[in-house]
């Protein structure tokens, strides 16, 4: 494989490595992010865009998917919220001009870095087979040629349509049907690489893939364990929630390989206290964990708090509620005792002083959250260590009590209320059976192809057309070389999206680019403005309204464009009124509080100040909704990741200024990274192990049974805190290094965050 093929635009000639900062946020960040802002945007839209976010009457900020308190500050927002926003509200404009001056062999070469500055798509355009150039094209003829192809189909299958997790509830909802009513479950999505794993052990598990907290539980908590998570970096605003937790007097412990910025020190932007001085260190108490090692870490805790019972019985379990509402406790307590302190310490790297800190504290706390996001969900292990995550919760009845659950922290603003929506490809049949009565036809029950199958599916020449519904397909799924091959074998590949990035360059033999208003924008109809939905990581649903007129006429919003696609496809005879959801997203709402249990009554709810909060049985009334009814206990064979001699764990992961593949600047300020990304952090005595220096140039080689390395070049080494043993490079780069057949066991999700590597000093 030639080295720069899939990662164009990766010299850094003014790469600066500095120090690393212990806080995080503070006046600085925001300052930080009103610059550019005000730069492109000029003070009065600035102004008016950054007053809007996270507003009662203003738009859901698409950076993540972290909740809004109830009490709102007049800037509900955080540094790299402004930056999504201002990335996305640029008045900068892709120029026609543009298609004809770059051939597609030219973008090829070029960064998602530059890709992403060349401004907002605000045309159609089509690229004909054999073609080296996209061209306009009108609205009317690029559906009709959607349509023809998707017609010309010998099966529905032969398409996949992938969604992004910024897509809202009701463009969701109208897509899937689309989808379903042309007649195939091929739906994948962000969420199979990202946290599918927790959906699957907490289904399995507890009966619901989602959060058992509400905000408020935050501030109750007496222990909140934050797992495999930068909130610095990528939830800022939980720093708050945080702070405002220790205030109440709850112990924050952190578990990571690498002493991320926000959770050691917060200075919050809001507060005077804040502006001055050193700000609140976050974490009381940081494990080091080694990557990988979580596993062991949930049940060694999990051992400690049965054995805490039999020397005191009666005072640590939670009797009452293991035995009205789980199974399984006899067995994993047989299982458990076998695990071996050994293998426990070699898996985590931790001390033995370490796990008995958090087993002391998580048996002295009588509401404890447990919170986590990648760290845990792209391993291989992923689903079992969730699993243990639960059982650790429910030995102590820390599900539906006030202060108390599991939390997964989304990543996309709207990727858990696409999900409830059903934007996955093995929807449930409950779901299909109202989809059914709502819409009169027999929708596909057939699992779909999740977002790896459908890379194998267009590998095999299983899969023609694919269409994205946003997202950077390509440039976020693992194994780049292979996808990017992958997807050259489609006959049409369709974007719909605000902005350029690799996947509108790596296309079928026939591909088409359709532009779209972004969540910033006004989005007017035949019925007057619209607003859309979206919904949080602990299940509240709200509107999110445009505010700003849009960057160009002509531009489509999201719904706009499934309707009129659905339109041109399907047979009128379904009798699905397109043309009214498109003019008022008022009749799609009416569609799915027919459908969609919680949303009854969407249209007033979603009216409501502040906008509603969904059912869910374990944080409620402690329903679990499994086959047997109960809480399920699990018992799962420990399973660690091995470091041959000489190798180390690399972990992929986000940069300060970056959101998933969209790079806003080349540093990552947290970290004392400046002008660059080829860097690879590493642990200052694994670097004299290895006999290796910090500034030094190396291959990363990633080495997999039956195949040549894989290899990421020239990158910088840079001595840095992480765990021993451990690694970190960027994503997505570093996708290259991750073989399509490394996913987790049971959620098909990219292990993203353990790969082995071997560090090769460049001649
Ligand atoms: N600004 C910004 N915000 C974002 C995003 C963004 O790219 N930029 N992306 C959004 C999306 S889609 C998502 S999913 C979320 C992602 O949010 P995060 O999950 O916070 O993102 P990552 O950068 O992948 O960071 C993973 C964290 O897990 C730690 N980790 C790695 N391996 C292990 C391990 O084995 N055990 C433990 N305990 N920890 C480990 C890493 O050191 C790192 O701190 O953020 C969302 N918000
Ligand atoms: N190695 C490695 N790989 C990973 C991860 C990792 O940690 N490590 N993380 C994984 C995770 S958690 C995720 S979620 C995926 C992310 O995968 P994706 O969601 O597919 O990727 P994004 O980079 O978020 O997509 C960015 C693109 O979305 C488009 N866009 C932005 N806003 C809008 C909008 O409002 N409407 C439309 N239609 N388009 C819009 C823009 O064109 C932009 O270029 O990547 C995964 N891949
Ligand atoms: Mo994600």
């Amino acid at each position: 494989m030639h080295e720069t093929d899939v990662n164009p635009g990766a010299d850094y000639p003014d790469l600066e490595v500095g120090h690393r900062k212990e806080w995080a946020v503070g006046v600085p960040a925001i300052l930080h992010s009103m610059g550019p802002a005000i730069r492109e945007m000029g003070p009065v839209r600035t102004a008016e865009l950054m007053t809007a976010i996270n507003q009662k009457n203003g738009f859901d900020c698409m950076s993540c998917a972290w909740p809004d308190p109830g009490e709102r500050n007049l800037l509900e927002f955080c540094e790299n919220g402004a930056k999504a926003v201002t990335w996305e509200a640029t008045p900068i404009t892709v120029p026609t001009s543009f298609w004809a001056e770059n051939s597609l062999t030219g973008l090829l070469d070029k960064s998602e870095y530059w890709l992403g500055m060349q401004g907002r798509l605000v045309e159609p355009v089509h690229k004909p087979k054999g073609a080296d150039h996209y061209e306009p094209i009108s609205w009317d003829a690029a559906f009709a040629l959607i349509a023809d192809r998707l017609n010309g189909l010998d099966s529905p299958d032969r398409a996949a349509f992938y969604t992004s997790g910024r897509t809202a509830n009701e463009t969701a909802f109208a897509y899937q049907l689309f989808v379903r009513a042309f007649g195939t479950n091929n739906l994948p999505d962000c969420s199979n690489m990202c946290h599918e794993s927790t959906g699957t052990a907490l289904s399995e598990t507890i009966g619901i893939g989602k959060s058992t907290i509400a905000y408020d539980d935050f501030g109750k908590a007496e222990l909140i364990i934050v797992m495999g998570q930068n909130p610095g970096t990528n939830h800022p605003r939980m720093l708050t929630a945080l702070e405002e937790a220790k205030r109440n007097g709850a112990t924050i412990v952190a578990v990571n390989p690498l002493p991320e910025a926000g959770l050691i020190r917060y200075k919050n932007p809001q507060r005077p206290r804040g502006i001055i001085g050193k700000g609140t260190p976050i974490a009381d108490h940081f494990l080091q964990i080694r990557s990988g090692g979580d596993m062991a870490l949930l049940q060694a805790v999990s051992k400690r708090v049965l054995e805490a019972e039999d020397a005191a019985p009666g005072t640590v379990l939670d009797h009452a509620f293991l035995a009205e509402h789980t199974l399984g406790l006899e067995a994993f307590r047989e299982h458990i005792a076998t695990l071996d302190d050994a293998t426990v310490l070699e898996a985590t790297g931790l001390s033995l002083a370490d796990i008995d800190l958090l087993a002391d504290l998580y048996v002295r706390s009588d509401r404890t959250i447990i919170t986590w996001a990648m760290g845990l969900t792209q391993q291989k292990n992923a689903v079992a260590t969730l699993k243990e995550l639960i059982t650790l919760l429910l030995l102590r009845g820390n599900i539906g009590k006030p202060g108390a659950g599991a939390s997964p922290i989304r990543g996309h603003s709207n990727v858990q209320g696409d999900r409830t929506m059903g934007i996955w490809e093995q929807m449930p049949d409950r779901f299909l059976d109202a989809l059914q009565r709502e819409f009169g036809f027999d929708p596909p029950r057939a699992h779909g192809f999740d977002a790896l199958q459908t890379i194998e599916g267009l590998q095999r020449g299983d899969i023609d057309v694919f269409f994205a519904m946003g997202g950077n397909f390509v440039g976020a799924i693992s194994d780049t070389a292979a996808a990017e091959a992958a997807m050259r074998g489609a006959a049409l590949t369709v974007q719909v999206s605000t902005k350029l990035n690799r996947s509108h360059v790596v296309t079928g033999d026939e591909a088409l680019i359709l532009p779209t208003l972004g969540r910033t924008e006004v989005d007017l109809q035949k019925g007057g403005p619209q607003f859309l939905s979206v919904e949080d990581s602990v299940c509240a649903v709200h509107a999110t309204h445009g505010k700003v007129p849009p960057v160009a006429p002509g531009l489509l919003s999201e719904v706009a464009i499934v309707c009129r696609l659905a339109r041109a496809t399907l047979d009128p005879a379904l009798g699905i009124d397109w043309e009214g959801f498109e003019a008022e997203y008022d009749v799609i709402r009416e569609h799915i509080s027919h459908v969609v249990p919680g949303f009854e009554r969407f249209n007033d709810d979603v009216r409501r100040t502040g906008g509603f909060v969904l059912p869910n049985g374990p944080r409620d009334e402690r329903r679990f909704d499994t086959p047997t009814g109960k809480a399920m206990i699990t018992v799962n064979e420990l399973e660690h990741l091995e470091r041959p001699e000489g190798r180390l764990i690399l972990q992929t992961l986000r940069s300060h200024d970056q959101f998933n593949t969209t790079i806003y600047s080349l540093n990552d300020r947290y970290r004392g990274i400046k002008n660059g990304r080829d860097v690879v952090f590493v642990n200052p005595f694994d670097l004299a192990e290895l006999g290796l220096t910090d500034g030094q140039r190396v291959d990363i080689h990633s080495e997999w049974r039956d195949e040549p390395d894989r290899v990421l070049a020239n990158y910088r080494v840079v001595s840095y805190p992480t765990a021993r043993g451990c690694a970190a490079a960027y994503y997505p780069e570093a996708n290259v290094l991750v073989p399509m057949r490394s996913a987790a066991t049971g959620s098909n999700t990219p292990v993203s965050k353990a790969v082995i590597v071997r560090l090769v000093p460049r001649t």
